[in-house]
């Protein structure tokens, strides 16, 4: 794949830069990150004197948002809120939150000629993405998205969009997994059997959030939703979780999946393709690092309900993510992005193993949960 994009050669590229003003000469666009669904570029500009200027430039997943112009009301909404709540507590509300550039014309966002759409927003500078941190830096990333569900507490959550309906329905995940292994499009289920019964096997864990939920015991609050550790910047100078950033899922959802997210994402040490299964280990440690960030940033505002159901948050979103992951195997892998033929299959495997470790250390998580929750 082409790497860099020198825009004149590239008519799309082109196209969208050319609906912005750059205040310096454009320099071209580089793929950057290791998001699995927009298409993210790095912008560089040269002013005459001093650094290169960087912008993210993002085209949003078509396949993943459907109605991208609610989805975009939403981050206006978000930003907008916690800027100020930035603002009032002393912060820098430029590299607190994320914010937009402008069109040539005035809007939001782009949208180009084959009807994607595009945002630009000044790239935070200083800061790092981690694809996996070491302890201290996992526990700041906790903190961050505890901070993140506690600032956004107040937040008028029937404004919101639902911009995936059902995104953490965990029955409507297996009710599509079930479908997608019924059609069998692409003639693959006969090469994962294992995969496919370790999923059934688990149908009824499938109901235990949304059944807490219609039993009321949970609270419906404003959550990211997408809380990997490379969805936060981290600061270069005080090592802080300073922004929380791919905010295209912030929607009313259950702490628990926020929690948990994150969980399965940073509390091993293998990569989430990682063939070598022997590498992919649930660390206790880090669950327990991570829980005591989590709940600091989240200021004593989880019920204690929310608390009992965060182990449960670790391994449901595990054993989501993996079901859609399988489901997209199954499908032909048309909404994760892919690098390679079987990486989907890759990812469910590491995604299983992991959920089989958290079975198996349940009460202990249970434990260290009881343990922050005073
Ligand atoms: P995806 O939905 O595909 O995961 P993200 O919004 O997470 O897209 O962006 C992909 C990557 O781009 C991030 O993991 C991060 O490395 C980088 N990134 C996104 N926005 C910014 C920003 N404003 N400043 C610096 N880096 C950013
Ligand atoms: C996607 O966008 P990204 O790469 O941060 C996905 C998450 C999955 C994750 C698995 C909108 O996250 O739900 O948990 O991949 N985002 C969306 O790595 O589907
Ligand atoms: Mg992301």
């Amino acid at each position: 794949m082409r790497q860099f994009f020198i825009p004149e050669e590239d008519p799309i590229l082109a196209e969208v830069l050319g609906a912005y003003s750059f205040p310096d000469t454009l320099i071209g666009a580089v793929r950057y990150g290791q998001g699995h669904i927009n298409d993210t570029f790095c912008v560089l500009c040269q002013p005459q004197e001093g650094d290169c200027v960087r912008f993210i430039l993002q085209g949003l997943s078509s396949a993943a948002f459907p109605h991208p112009g609610e989805l975009m009301e939403n981050f206006i909404g978000i930003t907008s809120f916690l800027r100020e709540k930035v603002s009032a507590n002393g912060g820098d509300p430029l590299r607190e939150t994320l914010s937009l550039v402008k069109t040539r014309d005035g809007r939001d966002f782009y949208t180009d000629s084959k009807g994607q759409v595009w945002r630009l927003m000044p790239f935070i500078e200083n800061t790092d993405c981690f694809q996996s941190a070491t302890p201290e830096l996992f526990e700041a990333s906790a903190r961050a998205f505890g901070r993140f569900q506690y600032m956004l507490q107040d937040y008028p959550a029937e404004t919101l969009n639902e911009t995936i309906v059902n995104f953490h329905n965990t029955e409507d995940r297996y009710a599509k997994f079930l479908a997608a292994l019924e059609a069998d499009k692409m003639d693959r289920a006969k090469d994962v059997p294992e995969e496919v019964r370790f999923v059934l096997e688990r149908k009824a864990d499938c109901s235990v959030a949304l059944q807490a939920l219609r039993e009321g015991k949970l609270p419906l609050r404003v959550t990211h939703n997408d809380t990997k550790l490379n969805n936060i910047l981290i600061d270069r100078e005080t090592g802080e979780g300073i922004c929380v950033i791919d905010l295209d899922t912030t929607m009313p959802g259950l702490s628990m999946n926020d929690f948990g997210d994150s969980i399965r994402f940073g509390a091993n040490h293998s990569k989430e393709d990682e063939t070598d299964l022997s590498k992919v280990n649930f660390d206790i440690s880090l669950y327990e690092v991570f829980t005591r960030g989590f709940l600091e940033g989240a200021q004593g505002s989880l019920t204690p309900a929310e608390l009992e159901y965060l182990p449960w948050g670790a391994r449901l979103m595990t054993l989501e993510c993996g079901i859609r992951f399988l489901t997209d195997y199954l499908d032909g892998d048309r909404y994760f992005h892919i690098h390679y033929p079987r990486q989907n299959l890759d990812r469910t495997r590491t995604q299983f193993k992991l959920v089989k470790d958290m079975e198996a250390q349940f009460e202990q998580m249970a434990a260290v949960v009881a343990k922050y929750a005073k």
